[in-house]
């Protein structure tokens, strides 16, 4: 680990390079995959940014020049990164929240030896009421042979993960990720356009501060699930009372309860048998990152990493966070 004085302006570009020459083997594709994201990152806030005035610039240019009528934010974020990644020669395939199915690289371009997978714009539906959105990605390595990549290559365990991370775009853009070396965060200053180094070898505290699960579902939630909440409160058990804070925008919740400590948790219940979010999408990439930044990820059971995922589209419950209060989901949970 590279260590940097605090006065020291790194950018992510610089950053990646001096990680990538701590692995002299390395090929350079996977810096390569963290550049194109990050730029695609940038994109997708410049687009975010003016979600408000899409209304009052729409009603008036409701039209592009090309004819185009104004895209949704989500598919603009879909097609940013699928065209960002396409062409590069570093994937064999890729999947995205947006899509139904695998992404191919188109033919005429090269393939590579790694799989995306991403969600190009978590939280869209609050979009526009102004709350912070974000991207989630996770990067795999091709275990098939043949030009193209398959399903087999995009169904694994997280665990199999090479790059993971998210960009939050908050009151400051702000782009966290790993490569199983730490969880570094960038904070994109856009006077310059460049990501910098504000968050190097972040941590989560052992034990929360913040509480976040949406407490609407609770005539839903079975037994076992209301205790683990009534421990979390101080209501049951020896546990300090934690703070509820329930953005409702998993990247948000995440970002706030990485820095400051606490635990997310979207249980299952009967209307959701295996929780909303997703193992690929969401679940796998979040947990790889706490887990560097000491915390853990859990469906209830078992950790998220080990997860072996049938479907592009898997659903999983998931408890994510400190690690103290991860464990004590699993233990409760696994009460009868
Ligand atoms: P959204 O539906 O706005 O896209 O996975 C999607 C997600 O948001 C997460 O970002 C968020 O944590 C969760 O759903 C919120 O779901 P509930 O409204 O059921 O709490």
């Amino acid at each position: 680990m590279i260590s940097h004085t605090s006065t020291s302006v790194v950018t992510i570009e610089r950053f990646i390079i001096e990680q990538e020459r701590l692995h002299p083997e390395a090929s350079g594709d996977l810096s390569s995959i963290m550049y194109d994201l990050a730029l695609a990152a940038k994109m997708i806030t410049n687009k975010v940014r003016s979600a408000g005035l899409v209304d009052i610039l729409g009603s008036a240019n409701a039209e592009n020049v090309q004819g185009e009528m104004q895209q949704k934010l989500d598919v603009f974020a879909n097609e940013t990164i699928v065209k960002a990644m396409d062409h590069t020669g570093r994937l064999c395939a890729m999947a995205s929240e947006e899509e139904e199915g695998i992404i191919p690289i188109p033919p005429g371009f090269r393939t590579g030896k790694y799989a995306l997978l991403f969600d190009p714009l978590d939280g869209s539906s609050n979009i526009d009421v102004n709350v912070p959105v974000g991207t989630i990605f996770s990067v795999v390595p091709k275990i098939t042979r043949g030009r193209d990549g398959v399903l087999e290559d995009l169904l694994q365990p997280g665990r199999r993960q090479v790059a993971a991370g998210y960009v939050i775009y908050g009151s400051s853009t702000m782009l966290v990720y790993t490569t199983g070396q730490g969880a570094h965060g960038f904070t994109l200053d856009p006077s310059i356009g460049e990501f910098l180094l504000s968050h190097p070898d972040i941590r989560i505290p052992d034990t929360g501060r913040y509480l976040s699960i949406n407490d609407s579902y609770q005539q839903l939630w079975d037994e076992r699930v209301r205790t683990l909440m009534q421990r979390y409160r101080g209501l049951e058990g020896d546990r300090a009372p934690m703070n509820v804070r329930y953005v409702g925008s998993l990247v948000a919740d995440f970002h706030r309860n990485l820095l400051g400590g606490g635990i997310f948790a979207y249980p299952s219940n009967p209307k959701s048998p295996s929780g909303k979010l997703r193992l690929l999408y969401e679940a796998n990439p979040l947990a790889f990152i706490v887990e560097q930044a000491g915390g853990l990820a859990s469906d209830g059971s078992q950790r998220i990493l080990d997860v072996q995922p049938s479907e592009l589209h898997q659903r999983t419950p998931l408890y994510i966070g400190s690690r103290t209060d991860v464990e004590l989901a699993e233990k409760v949970l696994a009460d009868a």
